[in-house]
């Protein structure tokens, strides 16, 4: 076998089994080894951590938040550019090799935390310690799971960092989980401990972000976003990074430039802060998949804070900039250290010089059923179930991606009977948010949370309605899970469902290409996880 890379993290994997010459996203084989390493050494530095904690060393949050960065750098479509994660590399390896002299035990520690070379030596590492290193196949699959799962976390984590919120408890975990990763002595048996345990931290990862989000800017509340445009030139901002979209607003305040949203930055329209500015604009275009023809009729600049970056056609690379985790080889990338101000100047000098966007849809869309608007509303809620005008929920989060088989999603809402209401967070959304499918008695029948991260609202809504009709099982309640996944931000918000026990999810538009068939089958057999099949026979299946 003579692989170029391999990488089977996302939905969109070559074959269902794995990208080997090139990323279906655009990944070169080079990244793809370079985003190997990073993981490789960032485990080793989790080695370390975990050490030094277990001798009763603290570990500074300076540590904590350049793990989370360095895991968020390799999520699918955050980060191209192989200069900037060998710049990681190198620089973990600086902060590993003064650690590793503080550990008593440093003699026990895995290859991985030992491991020192230079840039001249990266290339050839890399080729060694890629996914494929581990041999059997059930023991691989559950590395990766709680891999990604990690990954997920760390994005959450990096956001809440950003927002000056940390919980060094879900640090020490994430990093005691990669480490474990790399340990030859845990079986089968200890590794599915260890990704039900990290489900647990999923939730507490997620209340940090929703804890660090409300603070900041107040709880979501109902509003309707315009999905046309101004006529001012414009700043597109995309991604998830809610600390950023303020700094952007405040400073493009009196500058006659506007700024919209993109995909899942839309959340940032439902948070009341953000509305007292007057150039906040509307949302623009659709999910991530969409920019290559969205970026270019935007006309104006725009900014990713996260992922999902599609690869730039010509038309736009000059105007497309990232931050924080996200980077792409020859565009602007603007960062500060946290706490610090960004200054986003070269984007606003260069909207000014734009023609304003070009308007491709007209009308608008309606979010912001957060956890605490939906507890505001649980009165006429509860009636409508109570009473049958709604028969069941449907949770339909997750992402949306480009696979023609996505539009399973949008026929399956088209199709759902008139009772039945959409809860949902994530970029899955664009699939339906369009379609205008009414409401029960002024409740939406599409009731958006916000981001992906935001599915942590969807489990207090469900957990909040257990209490309310006095069930003993979240499982008991009319909700049946349709989730659609693409990147590994889905992985962990999957593993957070299944710590609080939610059973019978369906997963599409395929399951994961990393879980071997035994991993598969007892996350079938324990938990009930499906595949999707027709629209007509699930909806027979899950709504009857
Ligand atoms: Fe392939 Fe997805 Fe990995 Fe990109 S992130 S290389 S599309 S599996
Ligand atoms: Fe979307 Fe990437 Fe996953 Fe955050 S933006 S849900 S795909």
């Amino acid at each position: 076998m003579d692989n170029k890379m391999f990488c089977y993290q996302c939905q969109e994997t070559a074959a269902c089994k794995g990208c080997t010459v090139k990323g279906v996203c655009g990944k070169t084989p080079e990244v793809a080894a370079m985003q190997d390493l990073l993981v490789y050494v960032t485990k080793g530095l989790c080695a370390v951590t975990t050490m030094l904690r277990e001798e009763g060393e603290a570990v500074s949050g300076a540590i904590d938040q350049m793990i989370s960065v360095n895991m968020f750098q390799t999520i699918t479509n955050a980060n191209f550019d192989q200069k900037a994660i060998e710049n990681r590399i190198s620089e973990t390896l600086r902060i590993k090799r003064s650690l590793l002299q503080k550990t008593v035990g440093r003699a026990n520690l895995p290859e991985a935390a030992r491991w020192d070379g230079g840039r001249d030596e990266y290339a050839a590492k890399a080729k060694t310690v890629g996914v494929l290193a581990t041999e059997n196949e059930d023991i691989r699959s559950l590395r990766e799971l709680i891999t990604y799962g990690v990954k997920g976390l760390c994005a959450y984590s990096k956001h809440a960092n950003a927002l000056m919120q940390t919980d060094a408890e879900t640090d020490a975990f994430l990093q005691k989980a990669l480490a474990a990763t790399l340990d030859d002595k845990l079986s089968v048996d200890d590794l599915v401990a260890l990704t039900l345990e990290t489900g647990k931290y999923g939730v507490q990862g997620m209340a940090l972000l929703d804890k660090a989000n409300t603070e900041a800017y107040g709880n979501p509340e109902i509003t309707t976003v315009d999905i046309g445009v101004r006529s001012n030139p414009g700043i597109l901002i995309s991604g998830h990074d809610l600390k950023d979209l303020e700094m952007l607003l405040e400073q493009t305040k009196g500058t006659g430039i506007d700024v919209y949203t993109h995909s899942e930055m839309l959340a940032g329209q439902y948070y009341p802060f953000f509305k007292k500015y007057e150039h906040f604009a509307g949302n623009y275009g659709n999910a991530w998949w969409k920019q290559k023809e969205e970026f270019d009729s935007f006309n104006g600049p725009i900014l990713m804070t996260t992922n999902c970056i599609v690869p730039p056609a010509e038309s736009y690379a000059g105007r497309l900039w990232t931050t924080g985790a996200a980077g792409y080889p020859g565009c602007g990338h603007i960062d500060a250290p946290y706490g610090e101000v960004k200054d986003f100047s070269p984007i606003i000098n260069q909207a000014k010089t734009c023609q304003p966007p070009q308007e491709i849809e007209t009308g608008t869309i309606t979010g912001g059923f957060a956890h605490e608007q939906v507890f505001a509303l649980a009165e006429p809620v509860v009636e409508a179930v109570k009473s049958g005008a709604i028969r069941k929920f449907v949770v339909m989060g997750g992402c949306d991606g480009r696979h023609k088989t996505r539009s399973y999603y949008t026929e399956f809402a088209e199709k759902l009977p008139k009772d039945v209401v959409i809860l949902t967070a994530g970029c899955a959304k664009y699939k339906y948010n369009k379609l205008n499918l009414g409401d029960i008695g002024g409740i939406p029948r599409v009731l958006d949370a916000g981001q992906c991260n935001d599915s942590y609202s969807l489990a207090l809504i469900a957990l909040k309605l257990k209490e309310v009709f006095g069930l003993d099982d979240v499982n008991e309640l009319p909700i049946a899970y349709n989730i659609a996944w693409y990147e590994q931000k889905a992985v962990i918000v999957l593993l957070a469902l299944l710590y609080l026990g939610v059973k019978n999810i369906h997963l599409g538009p395929t399951l994961p290409a990393f879980l071997s068939p035994n991993v598969a089958n007892a996350l079938i057999e324990i938990f009930g996880i499906a595949g999707i099949g027709t629209v007509d026979d699930d909806l027979k299946l899950l709504i009857g």
